[in-house]
């Protein structure tokens, strides 16, 4: 409250009954859809994470400035959970895991990460962060977004026509997507099927972005089947996972329970305050998401 320097807060819906101050402006995670009824006309909405799609109860709407969270100290933790599920997958951890249970002492092959190549679907700001990380440690980095990239580190394949190729040599596959009506379900038994055929080799998959962008039947039956080897996942369609649901039970799979990269009030609060005092000035900061891309 004190950061707020004087603004009145309202916290909704534990403050009850608020006759908005005009201007006043939205800061939201997964808020209900009344919310947005009761405050119709903010100045600008801000969300308290990454992603956005829990702010669809405003698609369509153009008439004010939408901020999403862009912190160096969530994108260094989205990087290190990808390079930690990364060095997971392919240095074998489940193998030891497994043998420790039994005192079993049997050294298996082991790859070096320079012959791994890792494709990372979503190269925004946590997928590049992430690609780079795992340059540093040797690991070959390609990745897929929509649109073409002039300075990337690491070679970014454009358009859905580029995902077959694209796909075709990775062996590890590394989604971090928003969600949006374009991505949901579009890492499908297809994809699977395609992850590393220019190769015979281990496949792995890690979900670090939204689990609606995962068709779950066909993650399931590709781990199920060995078309995919193991997989790290953070991210599931409903959260919290179901305790019926067979990933649970899987013992190639790591499941984590949407801790990939927590947003920090003590760094996001500030970045939001600077925002609304530009607003304030009259100077409008650009708007860093787009809700009719969703994103
Ligand atoms: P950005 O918006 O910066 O990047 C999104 C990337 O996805 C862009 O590269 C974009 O392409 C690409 N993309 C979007 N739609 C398509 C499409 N239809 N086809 C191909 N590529 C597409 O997001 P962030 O990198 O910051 O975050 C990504 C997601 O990670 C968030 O939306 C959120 O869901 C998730 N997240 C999860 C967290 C966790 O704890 N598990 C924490 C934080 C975020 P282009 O560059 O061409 O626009
Ligand atoms: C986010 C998240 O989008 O935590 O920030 O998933």
């Amino acid at each position: 409250m004190a950061a707020a320097q004087g603004r009145k807060v309202h916290f909704w819906p534990h403050d009850g009954a608020f006759a908005p101050i005009t201007p006043y402006v939205l800061c939201t995670w997964k808020a209900d859809p009344r919310f947005y009824a009761e405050y119709p006309t903010p100045r600008a909405v801000f969300s308290l994470g990454a992603g956005v799609d829990h702010l669809h109860p405003l698609r369509g709407r153009t008439d004010f400035p939408v901020y999403r969270v862009i912190d160096p100290d969530l994108t260094a933790r989205m990087a290190e959970y990808v390079t930690f599920a990364a060095l997971f997958l392919h240095r074998q951890i489940p193998l030891y895991l497994q043998h420790q249970k039994q005192r079993i002492w049997d050294p298996p092959d082991q790859d070096a990460a320079s012959s791994v190549r890792v494709g990372i679907l979503g190269t925004g700001v946590m997928g590049e962060a992430a690609g780079r990380a795992l340059q540093m440690i040797g690991y070959q980095v390609s990745g897929w977004a929509r649109s073409a990239r002039q300075n990337s580190p690491f070679p970014v394949h454009a358009g859905k026509e580029a995902l077959p190729r694209f796909l075709a040599e990775i062996d590890i596959l590394v989604n971090l997507l928003p969600r949006t009506p374009e991505t949901t379900g579009l890492v499908n038994a297809d994809v699977f099927a395609i992850l590393g055929t220019q190769r015979t080799g281990k496949k792995f998959f890690i979900n670090a972005g939204r689990g609606e962008t995962v068709a779950q039947k066909d993650l399931i039956a590709a781990l199920q089947s060995g078309v995919l080897n193991g997989a790290v996942l953070d991210v599931f369609s409903p959260e919290p996972l179901p305790a019926d649901n067979p990933l649970w039970g899987m013992d190639n799979v790591l499941i984590t329970p949407h801790v990939a990269a927590d947003s920090n009030p003590a760094t996001i609060v500030p970045q939001i305050l600077r925002h609304v005092g530009e607003l304030e000035r009259g100077a409008i900061p650009l708007p860093t998401v787009d809700l009719a891309r969703g994103y």
